[in-house]
C-alpha cells in the first residue's frame, strides 16, 4: 500500500481535466488554453495546468509588464553596444537608472532617464491591473478579498519606493534602479546615506514580521506535514470531523508551549505577519529623508541606541 508522501505532494490521482465553474453569463469563455497534465508539477502542486483566465485586466497587465521588461532589457542592451554576449556577461551589473537629481520631477530626454519614467509608468499599470485581477477573480468565485488586500500591502511598499517618496522628496532620482546588483547597491547606499537603516524602528519592525512570517510558516508547514500521515492535510474533513489529525496537531502545540492556534486562526496569524512586513517597511521608507535625515543620530537622541563617542570610553570606535 502506498503511504502519503511527506516531501512531495500526495500520490497523484488523475481524472479528466477540471474546467471550473460557470456563472451562466459566459465567464468560462474568458478562460483560455487547453488543459494538460504535468507529473512534475503534480509533485509540487496540482498536476493540471490550465485553463487560465486572462480577461481585460490580465491582458493589460501582461502587455504593460512585457513592455516594461523589454524597455529595461533593450536599454541594457544599448549600454553594451547591442552585443548579446556582453549583455549576458555583464547582465547582473547593468541597469536602467532613474533620471539624475537635476531633473527633479520633470521629464528628462529618453537617454537621461526618460526611458526609466516610461518604463515605470508601464510597470505601475501592470502591477495595478494584476491587483484588480486578483480582486475581480476572487469576487467572481465569491471569495473573500484577502489575497488582494495582502497584495495591496506589497504594492504599498512598491509605491512608496518608486512613487510616493520620490514625489515627497521632489525628485525621480530618489527611485530605485531596475537592475540586479544596481538595486542592491541602491539599497546599501540608501542605508548609508540616512545613517544606517538598522536604527530605523520601522525597518526593525518589518524584519520582525518578515522573520516572524518565516517562523510561522515553518511551524505551520511542519505541523501539517507531521500529521499528514493521519490525513491532516485534508482540510475539509479536518474542519467538520472530531478526533482528527488537526486536533492532535493542536494538542502538540498546547502541550509544547501552552498555547495553540486554531485551524482558522493560524492562517490569520500568517496573513497579518506577512501583510505587516511591507506595511511597516513602507512607513519606514516614507519617513526616511522626509522626516528623519540620520537614523543613527535619531536613535541616539531617542535612547534607542547608545552614543558611542566618549560616553562609555568607546572613543576608539567612531561609527
Ligand atoms: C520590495 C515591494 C513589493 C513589490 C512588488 C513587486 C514586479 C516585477 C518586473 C521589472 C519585499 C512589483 C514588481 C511584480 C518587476 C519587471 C518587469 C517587497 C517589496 C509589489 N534588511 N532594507 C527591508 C532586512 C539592511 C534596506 C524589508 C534584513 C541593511 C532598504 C525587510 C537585513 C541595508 C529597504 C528587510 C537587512 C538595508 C529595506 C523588505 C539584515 C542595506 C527597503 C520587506 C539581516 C542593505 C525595505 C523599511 C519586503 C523596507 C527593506 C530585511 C539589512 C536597506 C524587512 C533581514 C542595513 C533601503 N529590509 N537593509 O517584504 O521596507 O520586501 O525598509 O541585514 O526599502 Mg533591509
Amino acid at each position: 500500500m502506498i503511504e502519503y508522501q511527506n516531501i512531495f505532494n500526495q500520490v497523484q490521482v488523475q481524472g479528466p481535466a477540471e474546467l471550473g465553474i460557470t456563472n451562466g453569463q459566459g465567464i468560462e469563455k474568458e478562460r483560455g488554453g487547453t488543459p494538460f497534465f504535468s507529473k512534475i508539477m503534480g509533485w509540487i502542486g496540482n498536476a493540471q495546468i490550465g485553463p487560465i483566465h486572462l480577461g481585460f485586466f490580465g491582458l493589460v497587465s501582461v502587455i504593460t509588464g512585457t513592455l516594461a521588461f523589454n524597455i529595461i532589457g533593450l536599454n541594457m542592451l544599448a549600454q553594451v553596444g547591442w552585443s548579446f554576449p556582453e549583455f549576458l556577461r555583464q547582465g547582473f551589473w547593468l541597469a536602467l537608472e532613474p533620471p539624475g537629481p537635476e531633473w527633479g520631477l520633470r521629464m528628462p530626454p529618453l537617454d537621461q532617464g526618460g526611458w526609466y519614467i516610461i518604463c515605470s509608468f508601464f510597470l505601475l499599470i501592470s502591477v495595478l491591473s494584476w491587483w484588480v485581477r486578483s480582486y475581480v477573480r476572487a469576487a467572481e468565485l465569491k471569495m473573500g478579498k484577502h489575497v488582494a488586500w495582502a497584495f495591496a500591502a506589497a504594492i504599498w511598499l512598491f509605491l512608496v519606493l518608486g512613487l510616493f517618496r520620490p514625489v515627497l522628496m521632489g525628485s525621480w532620482s530618489e527611485a530605485v534602479p531596475y537592475g540586479i546588483f544596481p538595486h542592491l547597491d541602491w539599497t546599501t547606499a540608501f542605508s548609508i546615506r540616512y545613517g544606517n537603516l538598522y536604527y530605523n524602528p520601522f525597518h526593525a519592525l518589518s524584519i520582525v514580521f518578515l522573520y516572524g512570517s518565516v517562523l510561522l510558516f515553518a511551524m505551520h508547514g511542519a505541523t501539517i506535514l507531521a500529521v499528514s500521515r493521519l490525513g491532516g492535510d485534508r482540510e475539509l474533513e479536518q474542519i467538520f470531523d472530531r478526533g482528527t489529525a488537526s486536533e492532535r496537531a493542536a494538542l502538540f502545540w498546547r502541550w509544547t508551549m501552552g498555547f495553540n492556534a486554531t485551524m482558522e486562526g493560524i492562517h490569520r496569524w500568517a496573513w497579518w505577519f506577512a501583510v505587516l512586513t511591507p506595511i511597516t517597511g513602507g512607513i519606514g521608507i516614507l519617513i526616511t529623508g522626509t522626516l528623519v535625515d540620520n537614523w543613527y543620530l535619531w536613535a541616539v537622541e531617542h535612547s534607542f541606541a547608545p552614543a558611542y563617542q566618549g560616553e562609555y570610553g568607546y572613543e576608539a570606535y567612531i561609527p
